[in-house]
């Protein structure tokens, strides 16, 4: 399944290029790029990818709930909850720190704003009202569960389930009775996900052939030092940061955790939402990289909300960037306010497409900075997103091996066997 998606994806992106290179270049006249503009494009192609992604998130909501119930359970019997969620959070908080600095150095030194002051006149927007982080913190506890399911707020279910999970392990024979329907409710679900998996090429290859149809590669040129310098940042982030901290905090081998977690990096990439992608995540997590469910369903649906390393990569050289159009110097104060901005935001928001702008705002607007400049870096924003969430989910699994291992809840010969390669059981 996995080498199918692959090819999905690769088919998905040449087939946008030649339908952006016929709608542009006009090769076959108007009509008949017309028809295939609303016959393919706009059409089939994009049916099948928005199809493809409900069925997805369709699988969020009650996955997270019940593995995280059956996790919480089975921790809170060691007790490790607290130890568990403390390491967890600490490592998701540096590494998203340790994403935007390195960004900011890297955009201090390459400079990809400089001289381009010209772009900064006519741009406008208008932000969308973010939340204090005073709100953020108290929204994350529930008023009402099935309320928190029913919008899919993902920090209020992982709040929720902890409680339940707890409780469960805490009741004696009718919890026993309780965590033994959430563990069969657990592999049916994961099942269902595993049904679904089935058409996961078609909806890949869709996604992609519709976005890069419609996105085409012009506005990349115009920012093309902007784009440039976000991309080596997430990459030297993603291959060079996530495996000094892979082999520095578990000995595992980066290699191995990169090539297994390919499938998961893809989905994220052609979905360019973590939350989306939590279902394959999870089940990559744990049938690849032997990580034990108890562990990854804490982790994994946490961090794709809370943990968005290449969003904040993202955040920072786009406030850099902006900087430079508009001549506006922060200093060394704007710059730490921005990490620290930039870390906190990326607790309040989930993981969803162009999520990273509305925090880019909130970041913004902390620094002085004028929003406007949002309307600039938006045209190649849509293509970053699909690589920084690809980002994001990685840091996602770099987090749940470390933390795994540290809790001896990971399989080690399975993460070392190269032949495991089941995406789905
Ligand atoms: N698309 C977001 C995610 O799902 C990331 C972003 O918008 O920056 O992680």
């Amino acid at each position: 399944l996995t080498k199918k998606i692959v090819l999905a994806m690769i088919a998905g992106i040449a087939v946008g290029l030649l339908l952006n290179f016929l709608n542009t270049s006009q090769l076959l006249g108007e009509t008949v790029s017309g028809l295939i503009n609303n016959y393919l494009t706009t059409g089939l192609f994009d049916i099948v990818g928005r199809i493809f992604i409900a069925s997805l998130k369709l699988m969020v909501v009650p996955l997270v709930l019940v593995s995280l119930v059956c996790g919480a359970c089975a921790l809170s019997e060691g007790s490790r909850v607290g130890v568990l969620a403390g390491k967890t959070l600490l490592l998701y908080l540096l590494t998203t720190a340790a994403a935007i600095t390195l960004a900011l150095v890297l955009a201090l030194v390459i400079q990809p704003g400089a001289g381009m002051e010209g772009m900064a006149s006519d741009a406008t927007f208008d932000p969308q009202p973010s939340p204090p982080l005073s709100e953020v913190l108290v929204n994350i506890f529930p008023t009402n569960p099935v309320d928190a399911m029913a919008k899919g707020n993902m920090l209020q279910i992982i709040v929720f389930a902890l409680l339940m999970g707890y409780a469960v392990s805490r009741s004696g024979k009718p919890g026993q009775r309780i965590a033994g329907f959430f563990n069969d409710l657990n592999e049916v679900i994961m099942r269902m996900v595993g049904v679904l998996m089935v058409f996961a090429p078609y909806g890949v290859f869709a996604l992609l052939a519709t976005k890069i149809a419609q996105l085409g590669l012009d506005a990349i040129v115009q920012l093309m030092k902007y784009f440039l310098v976000v991309l080596s940042a997430l990459l030297l982030h993603a291959f060079g940061v996530y495996s000094i901290l892979l082999k520095l905090l578990s000995g595992l081998s980066p290699l191995k955790l990169i090539k297994k977690m390919r499938p998961a990096m893809v989905f994220a990439f052609s979905t360019a939402s973590s939350a989306a992608t939590i279902p394959v995540t999870l089940q990559t997590v744990e049938k690849r990289l032997g990580v034990d469910n108890k562990v990854a369903s804490f982790t994994v649906p946490l961090g794709a909300t809370i943990n968005m390393d290449g969003t904040a990569i993202m955040q920072g050289v786009a406030t850099v960037f902006i900087s430079q159009l508009y001549g506006i110097d922060i200093g060394l104060m704007g710059y730490l306010t921005v990490i620290l901005t930039a870390t906190l935001a990326s607790i309040g928001t989930a993981g969803v497409p162009g999520v990273g702008l509305i925090m880019l705002a909130m970041v913004l607007q902390q620094v002085g900075l004028p929003l406007e400049g949002i309307a600039i870096v938006m045209g190649v924003d849509r293509l970053l997103d699909m690589v920084r969430t690809a980002v994001n989910i990685t840091g996602d699994s770099v987090v749940t091996a470390i933390v795994a291992k540290s809790e001896g809840a990971l399989n080690v010969e399975r993460f070392n066997d190269d032949n495991y390669n089941s995406v789905v059981a």
